[in-house]
């Protein structure tokens, strides 16, 4: 079974270091990581993502408690923001994108990885986080011009809001590029997945970097 007790011992002594808030520690594991594998993305992915989906595990067992779930998310977000002056890439590209969240979504660690990604591919990204209202989303679009939209929906219950934000952003603009991801899709059904209409559905940064990368491929830097 894929438990954190078979991840790799930094990953382990990351969690432990996490969940007693030790941002110092955190941060030089991470950095430790790097000089191994100087591979933001496996960084976020086998790191990031698997302490905080275990951080998720212990807490609807009741094994931490609410306050020690936020430190953890707190010190992670906290270390994105230190990371970012290692990903910005020498090759750039005039390509922007705007990067949220559905309505009423409050998750918002992947999403900020997903606008990481972008800035290492060369686009501009401008990461709203949660909490923007539609009406608000579609006056920034006019304002901006983004070449793409990525969009995360974590909890399956705001399904419904993000149907009416795709039906909205598509009257606003017919053409614009959208992707979508987020832990929501795993538990969507076939039947809603395809109420979704003309978007593209990623579930991880691998997938999004490939997507990228067929996009960069005829780009002029
Ligand atoms: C931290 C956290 C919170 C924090 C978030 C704070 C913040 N600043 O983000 C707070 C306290 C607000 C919170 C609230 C709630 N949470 Co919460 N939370 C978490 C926790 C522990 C970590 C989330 C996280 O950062 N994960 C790490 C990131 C990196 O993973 P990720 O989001 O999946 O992103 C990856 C991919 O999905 C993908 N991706 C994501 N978005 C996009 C978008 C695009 C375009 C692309 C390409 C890719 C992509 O890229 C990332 C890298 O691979 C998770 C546990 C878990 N399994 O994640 C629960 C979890 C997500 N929460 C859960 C729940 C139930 C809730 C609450 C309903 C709890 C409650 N009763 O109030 C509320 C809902 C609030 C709301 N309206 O949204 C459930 C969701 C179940 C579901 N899917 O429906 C989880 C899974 C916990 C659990 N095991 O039950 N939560």
């Amino acid at each position: 079974m894929d438990t954190i007790q078979n991840k790799p011992i930094l990953v382990q002594e990351y969690l432990q270091n996490l969940l007693k808030g030790n941002r110092a520690n955190c941060s030089s594991i991470a950095r430790q990581y790097l000089k191994e594998n100087p591979s933001i993305k496996d960084l976020y992915e086998e790191v990031f993502k698997v302490s905080l989906y275990e951080v998720g595990r212990l807490w609807e067992t009741n094994q931490i408690t609410v306050a020690t779930e936020h430190l953890a998310t707190a010190v992670t977000e906290g270390i994105l923001n230190e990371l970012f002056e290692q990903l910005i890439p020498l090759k750039k590209y005039s390509k922007k994108v705007v990067v949220t969240c559905v309505e009423n979504e409050k998750h918002q660690v992947g999403i900020k990885m997903v606008a990481d990604v972008f800035e290492m591919k060369g686009w501009e990204s401008f990461f709203l986080g949660t909490g923007i209202p539609t009406s608000e989303l579609v006056k920034f679009i006019h304002e901006t011009k983004p070449d793409m939209l990525a969009i995360s929906l974590s909890v399956y219950f705001n399904f419904a809001n993000l149907l009416k934000m795709l039906e909205q952003l598509r009257n606003e603009f017919p053409a614009l590029q959208i992707i979508i991801g987020g832990q929501a899709f795993s538990r969507a059904s076939e039947e809603s997945l395809s109420r979704l209409g003309n978007v593209v559905l990623l579930s991880d940064l691998y997938l999004l970097e490939n997507y990228i990368d067929s996009i960069n491929a005829n780009l002029k830097t």
